[in-house]
């Protein structure tokens, strides 16, 4: 039985506590069955589900709504100790639709969060391209300007929800300067003439993927959100917002491979007595407490300092994913391990579980980006002359 002492922690204040005692009840049944057919269908059905009870509110703001990254945090974790997949469908109409909550327009908002809110439309996030993708800078994907409108050229790839999502928050270099100042944010929706979904991309854990590509697309200038050249700054703060829900991810992931662990050394038996009377065994298992703990600290820091007003978590939001994913990992190689043979059997939760983490550690910035960001958070505060 997976221990829930943390919700006793000071990041959470009572509604907290509730929503996340009203999203287990909630999962232990939505959930408990695994979806059948393919990746595409079953994310349908769990967008749908989740809007229809409710839980995709919590990824938009709309009025004098914020964001809180606790909640968030809370629900990935939760979802991912269920379902991988849950958790990826409600994690992306809150990352697709970022820049629109954060920077959006009225109007903007009120065209696609209560959708998306709802379950109705699928959000997606565009941003990698084949030649960038930790160097955001370096995108080339181009916006002209035409009159009226902004006409698309260039590839995305990688994009989660690629294929099956209704609207794209889309960055393209409008070149008011060189590199990061030069390029802008656009609400971009599906099905639109000159965009075509060009390649689907399997993953060791399967979840919609696609390379796109934009000939001479054509947008309203309406469709820019923010300012031009403001994309840099844009995607940069999405990402310092759901970084630290990407960390819930992997916490999830990685408290589920404890419970199992747990089950497992508890009831299978060596030497006339269960694995957990072996010394060795404790000290795996301690470890793998001892991780989960120091990931749930970091992570709840990074949510409660953002809802708390910081206007940047970038530092506290990067060491949150990098330590948690890479935490998780440990974590979930070791429930592996304790499991034997059966760890690497296909169908096995562990099994899921270490296909499902890897990824993580790679996506929203991998880990080496992120001990770039938190070096040079460093260099600025504390750097000296
Ligand atoms: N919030 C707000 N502004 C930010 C910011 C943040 N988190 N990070 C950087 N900026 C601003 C900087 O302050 C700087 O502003 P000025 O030009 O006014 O000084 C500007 O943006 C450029 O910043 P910087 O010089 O740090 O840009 P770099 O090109 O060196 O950025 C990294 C490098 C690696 C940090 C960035 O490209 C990055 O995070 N890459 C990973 C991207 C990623 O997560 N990709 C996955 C896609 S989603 S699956």
């Amino acid at each position: 039985m997976m221990d829930r002492s943390f919700l006793d922690w000071p990041f959470f204040e009572d509604r907290h506590k509730r929503l996340a005692d009203d999203l287990e009840a909630w999962a232990s049944e939505a959930l408990a069955k695994v979806e059948q057919g393919c990746t595409d269908s079953i994310c349908h059905v769990l967008v749908s589900k989740l809007g229809k009870a409710g839980w995709l509110e919590h990824t938009g703001a709309v009025g004098d709504e914020r964001l809180d990254v606790r909640s968030l945090c809370l629900i990935r974790e939760t979802l991912a100790r269920y379902d991988g997949l849950a958790d990826f469908s409600f994690a992306m109409q809150g990352l697709g639709t970022g820049a629109i909550t954060l920077f959006g327009s009225g109007a903007q908002k009120a065209d696609w969060l209560p959708k998306t809110r709802k379950g109705y439309a699928i959000a997606a996030f565009a941003l990698t391209e084949p030649q960038s993708g930790s160097d955001v800078a370096n995108s080339t994907m181009t916006a002209r300007r035409d009159g009226l409108h902004y006409v698309l050229n260039g590839e995305k790839t990688w994009i989660s929800n690629g294929g099956i999502a209704d609207v794209y928050t889309l960055f393209a270099r409008t070149g008011e300067a060189p590199g990061a100042r030069g390029l802008s944010a656009f609400i971009v929706p599906a099905g639109l003439p000159g965009f075509d979904v060009t390649e689907r991309i399997d993953t060791i854990a399967p979840h919609p993927l696609a390379t796109l590509r934009f000939q001479n697309c054509r947008l309203p200038a309406s469709a820019m959100v923010g300012a031009p050249g403001q994309g840099f700054k844009i995607a940069m703060s999405v990402l310092d917002v759901f970084r630290p829900t990407v960390a819930a991810a992997a916490l999830g992931f990685a408290r589920r491979a404890l419970d199992e662990a747990m089950r497992r050394v508890t009831t299978r038996h060596v030497q006339g007595g269960p694995l957990i009377d072996l010394q060795m065994v404790q000290g795996h298992i301690a470890d793998m407490a001892l991780e989960v703990d120091a990931a749930a600290l970091l992570t709840y820091r990074a949510a409660w300092a953002k809802d708390k007003g910081a206007p940047r978590i970038t530092r506290e939001a990067a060491m949150a994913k990098l330590f948690s994913t890479e935490a998780a990992q440990r974590v979930i190689d070791k429930a592996v391990q304790l499991h034997g043979g059966d760890g690497v059997r296909s169908g096995e939760v562990v099994e899921r579980l270490y296909r499902e983490i890897r990824a993580l550690r790679i996506y929203e910035g991998a880990s080496d980006v992120q001990r770039v960001v938190i070096a040079r958070q460093l260099q600025a505060t504390m750097g000296g002359e």
